[in-house]
């Protein structure tokens, strides 16, 4: 048969539709699983208390996922053992046609975690075994209705060598333990709480574990314990801070306390995402545990931070109250993201932290939700659930709950909150359900507004204003609309908070309040005003969209020194800086010579010079917009161009304020010992900001300054920036030189070895690919581990835009290459890392020939995995 031939005949996989959700036929009311754990193989006993769901009439099969790895060796019902006839078994799942209304289904089944690439299941990371069940991840374990409606009591064996596998853990309380014959031994866990088989985990390894304890609010205390290699023992001290202020937040500002007598994190190297939050048993990607300030930088220090949290708050808003279904999984990732985002805001600095998050949401999200695989807060369809953890569930989602807590305030969103996890606790919910907690605690209709959960694209809105001299009248009319996004053409007006502030000539705010649009047009007055105002519109980021106001450069220099509102004064820097790039992209483009206005000088060296404003906020004020900020606003984005501005940009900006940025440097630089506080960070992110600059003057002095930095710094913020600012600078040897003494200091810290690969894979300048391609050759390179990967394959692709788009196609061929090698091996990593092509349509047409040639290559793959395929064929449709 021809390759065409076959690729005909080959079934392509189906969508699930949210409209199609059925109840499960089938309770389980127990789970006892018991798991022999063997070097070539693993044997699960799993014996399942089953009930038929009385809220399903009439008689249905037992369906039991099961994936085509697993080796069926026994089933039973009620202890007769069933022969072939009486059930069947497809690619995803085992029919049992005739059962009892209440049964005992014991099943005997053989996996093999140690030929697990996918890293879904039970699997091997560096000689541990650990589990990741999310979102379907069971089904590679035992059969089981893997579905989160099915909530199940657990009560869990592991059995183990004692000496390759001292710790052996799962979900709940440990009950039991002890020894079993050929020097092996067995622990038991029982999980109390009714859960899905999602949250179910396992680990069984030689760990180091730091331990503390914590009193809850009503007084119980709970045992807190952080595995890891015993080399990352120094590293888990972060980690545990942050769980134990978490702790005391969400009994603090949710009134919620934490259930069970143990908590437990593991930290795993190889790990597709995250972080899981598993029912008592958290599992971690190194890289969101791990923190040291040798090794560790500050961004990574707030990531450890707000992931520990995101998890913890996890217990509540996602495990005691779970999902119906995976459409609805925003209702626990938008809801903790806002949750974690909130603890951080208040951990450290609220604005810095909302600048950070938005300038994401504007970049990533945005363009997502303007992409091909744009979707709906609650999706209407999927093919592969794993695809759908995406920035539009978690960060949109994030910002629609937050749009409730800003329509309701703090104190009525509590009551919401409270309502919510009263009336749903130990259920399986939907998004509808969170809505109508929140409007029937608060009175207020939210019908139109949950067309954010179902409705994709971002909004626009667009702003004028007139102005009433005689009767001091100002008035602001918002017109919004929303793109078209795949399967949806027309859209209805949302319901959003637009929070403003009306600033005077002298800076002074004349009135503040939130706006709430609900129309497709509406007029806002303003009365009594003695001056026209400058409207100082969608402050704190209020609702995700796009605003529009027509403002004057005068305007936007007033809010940037006046603003009331940290968010905003930020943003009008950056539509200052926006504006002004984009006139110079389409003056490179028109091969005019490009210049720097005084203007723009004269406000940064003010903002530079004021001492009085926060360190933080300064570096944030006087960081040019990224290229892919800019990348996301562009009609048709011209990457040469972006970057050859953006560069221009910060050499002249560099020149022309050098003994500011020089002075900036040595105010920020302290002899204090390295802490992560929010005003340590500040200070070292306007110093590394300066620095940067200061490189960008390719002066040889300035050089040696960044030598210095590095070869002095006590902390890997200092450290990895020095390095990073050179390698991309014009210091070529430099760079080298520095590379490779980061390599002697720290060839035995894989995480900090992620940041070296990394930082060659994002610099811009040519013969990048041929570098990356060498350094997959390097003995610390592995193929098989997701950091590394997106250490070097995702940061070549994602942040080195220069060279992926080189206009020989080099770049997405070697894209496409990866895909294909990893479509088996790791389909939910060859789905992730595929994005960058995915967003074809917005370049020119050259490139877009290129990637679609590439993105057809990958389609024409025989056995395409569900995740591959959906993003590959949703992009081209
Ligand atoms: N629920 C986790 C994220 C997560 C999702 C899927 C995973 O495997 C496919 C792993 C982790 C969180 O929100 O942190
Ligand atoms: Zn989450």
């Amino acid at each position: 048969m021809s390759q065409q031939g076959s690729q005909q005949s080959q079934q392509q996989p189906e969508p699930i539709y949210l409209k199609d959700y059925k109840a499960p036929a089938y309770l389980i009311d127990h789970t006892d699983l018991r798991f022999e754990l063997y070097e070539e193989e693993t044997l699960v006993r799993a014996t399942l208390k089953v009930r038929r769901n009385p809220a399903r009439s009439g008689k249905s099969p037992l369906e039991l996922h099961g994936h085509e790895s697993l080796e069926l060796c026994r089933l039973s019902i009620d202890g007769e053992v069933l022969s072939e006839r009486d059930f069947s078994r497809d690619d995803e799942l085992l029919h049992i046609a005739d059962v009892p209304d209440e049964f005992v289904l014991e099943c005997l089944t053989r996996i093999h975690p140690q030929l697990n690439t996918a890293l879904e299941g039970l699997y091997k990371s560096d000689g541990m075994f650990c589990t990741q069940c999310e979102a379907e991840g069971f089904r590679r374990i035992t059969f089981y209705p893997d579905r989160p409606d099915v909530m199940s009591v657990f009560r869990t064996t592991v059995e183990a060598d004692r000496k390759l596998y001292p710790v052996l853990l799962s979900n709940g309380n440990p009950v039991e333990s002890g020894s079993a014959d050929d020097g092996r031994h067995f622990v038991t866990w029982d999980d109390p709480f009714p859960k899905p088989a999602y949250l179910f985990a396992l680990v069984a390894g030689d760990l180091a574990v730091l331990e503390d304890s914590y009193i809850t609010a009503s007084g119980r205390k709970v045992k807190l314990q952080i595995y890891g290699e015993n080399k990352d023992l120094d590293k888990l001290d972060h980690a545990m801070l942050s769980l134990k202020n978490a702790m005391r937040w969400d009994e603090e500002v949710y009134g919620r306390e934490y259930d069970l007598d143990i908590y437990m994190i593991v930290a795993v190297d190889f790990f597709n995402m995250g972080a899981m939050e598993n029912k008592g048993l958290n599992i971690f990607n190194t890289s969101c545990v791990l923190a040291s300030p040798r090794t560790t930088t500050d961004a990574a220090f707030q990531r450890v931070e707000g992931v520990v949290a995101h998890e913890y708050f996890h217990n509540w808003s996602g495990n005691r109250v779970t999902c119906r279904d995976w459409f609805q999984l925003s209702l626990k990732e938008g809801f903790t993201v806002f949750r974690d985002s909130e603890f951080s805001a208040d951990m450290n600095s609220r604005t810095v932290k909302r600048i950070e998050d938005v300038s994401m949401l504007r970049t990533a999200q945005f363009a997502e939700d303007a992409g091909p695989m744009a979707h709906p807060v609650r999706p209407e369809s999927f093919i592969e659930i794993s695809n759908f953890y995406t920035l539009t569930i978690y960060e949109k989602g994030a910002e629609v709950v937050r749009m409730l807590h800003t329509l309701l305030g703090a104190e009525t969103f509590r009551k919401g909150s409270d309502l919510y996890f009263e009336r749903h606790d130990g259920q399986a919910v939907t998004t509808d359900d969170f809505v109508q907690a929140m409007a029937d605690a608060s009175g207020r209709d939210f019908t139109q507004f949950k067309r954010w959960y179902s409705q994709a694209g971002t909004p626009r809105v667009e702003v004028s204003d007139s102005w009433d001299a005689a009767k001091g009248v100002y008035s602001l009319t918002l017109r919004q609309s929303c793109p078209a996004t795949p399967g949806q053409t027309e859209k209805l007006p949302f319901h959003m908070p637009v929070a403003y502030g009306l600033v005077a000539q002298n800076g002074v705010e004349l009135e503040a309040g939130v706006l709430e649009l609900t129309d497709s047009e509406q007029t806002f007055t303003f009365d009594d005003l003695p001056e026209k105002p400058v409207p100082s519109l969608l402050r704190g980021f209020s609702a995700p969209v796009k605003l529009s106001y027509p403002y004057s450069d005068e305007q936007l220099l007033l809010l940037l020194k006046h603003d009331g509102d940290g968010f905003n004064r930020w943003d009008a820097g950056q539509r200052i800086a926006v504006n002004l790039m984009q006139q110079l992209i389409e003056d490179h483009l028109a091969g005019k010579a490009l210049s720097l206005p005084d203007a723009m000088v004269d406000s940064w060296r003010a903002v530079l010079n004021d001492e009085s404003l926060d360190p933080a906020m300064v570096a944030h004020l006087l960081r040019l917009p990224s290229e892919a900020y800019l990348a996301e606003l562009a009609e048709v984005i011209q990457v040469d161009a972006i970057h050859a501005v953006r560069e221009f940009l910060r050499k002249a900006l560099a020149v022309a304020l050098q003994p500011e940025w020089l002075e900036a440097y040595k105010r920020c630089t302290s002899d204090e010992p390295y802490s992560p506080d929010a005003e340590s960070c500040a200070r070292r992110a306007l110093k590394n900001l300066a620095l940067g600059y200061l490189l960008a003057t390719d002066e040889d002095a300035l050089l040696a300054l960044a030598e210095e930095q590095f070869v002095d710094a006590d902390n890997m913020t200092d450290q990895q920036a020095a390095l990073s600012l050179v390698v991309h600078s014009g210091f070529r040897e430099a760079g080298q030189r520095l590379l490779d003494d980061f390599h002697t200091r720290w060839h035995h810290e894989a995480l900090v070895m992620n940041q070296w690969f990394a930082v060659q894979a994002s610099d811009p300048w040519s013969g990048a690919l041929e570098r990356v391609k060498t350094l997959q050759e390097h003995p610390l390179f592995d193929a098989k581990n997701p950091n590394k990967l997106r250490s070097l394959v995702a940061a070549f692709c994602a942040q080195n835009p220069v060279s992926f788009h080189a206009q020989d196609g080099s770049g997405y061929r070697y894209l496409g290459d990866w895909i294909i090698k990893l479509n088996k091996k790791n389909p939910q990593i060859a789905a992730r890392l595929l994005t960058p092509l995915t967003r074809w349509k917005r370049y020119p047409q050259a490139a877009q020939q290129l990637m679609t040639a590439e993105l057809e290559r990958i389609l024409a793959q025989p056995e395409l995995s569900k995740d591959v395929y959906e993003v590959v064929s949703k992009s081209l449709a």
